[in-house]
């Protein structure tokens, strides 16, 4: 088994997609064990995308991510990551396929609705920087 980390970004969570997007996750055979709403500061959104501090967009991006309530989740499956992806679709929703959360719901490539882990790596930092191992549940 495989875990991720999934954000609804605060424009996902703003259009009144929370519920669209988990039942996408379930529908595909993907399980939540962790799951929390939180307002992140432009402090935490900076050290989550610290990969990209020197990016053109980074300061948009991290001010967009503070703006507002995202909710924050792990989420268990085999393949997760890649599953994940694929429910997604590019980052870019222009370049998104069809059926996708970012081709039906996002506006631009900065509001692109959510965010998924790209390799177990960055999953395992990513889950700890937003989970205590004690708030990540296992059950059947
Ligand atoms: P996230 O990290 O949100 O799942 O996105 P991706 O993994 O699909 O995309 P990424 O790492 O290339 O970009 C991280 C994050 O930056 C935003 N972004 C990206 C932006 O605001 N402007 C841009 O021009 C690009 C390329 C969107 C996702």
């Amino acid at each position: 088994m495989e875990r991720t980390l999934s954000i609804i970004k605060p424009d996902g969570v703003s259009k009144g997609l929370i519920g669209e997007i988990i039942r996408r996750f379930e529908a595909g055979g993907l399980k939540v064990v962790a799951l929390k709403m939180i307002r992140m500061t432009k402090e935490q959104a900076e050290g989550f995308y610290q990969v990209h501090k020197n990016k053109p967009f980074f300061d948009s991006l991290t001010s967009f991510m503070s703006s507002g309530p995202a909710v924050v989740m792990v989420i268990e499956g085999k393949e997760v990551i890649k599953k994940n992806r694929e429910l997604m679709g590019a980052t870019n929703p222009r370049e998104a396929a069809e059926g996708t959360i970012r081709k039906e719901f996002a506006s631009d490539v900065e509001r692109n609705i959510v965010h998924g882990s790209d390799s177990p790596e960055t999953a395992r930092w990513e889950i700890d920087y937003f989970f205590p191992e004690g708030e990540i549940v296992e059950y059947e």
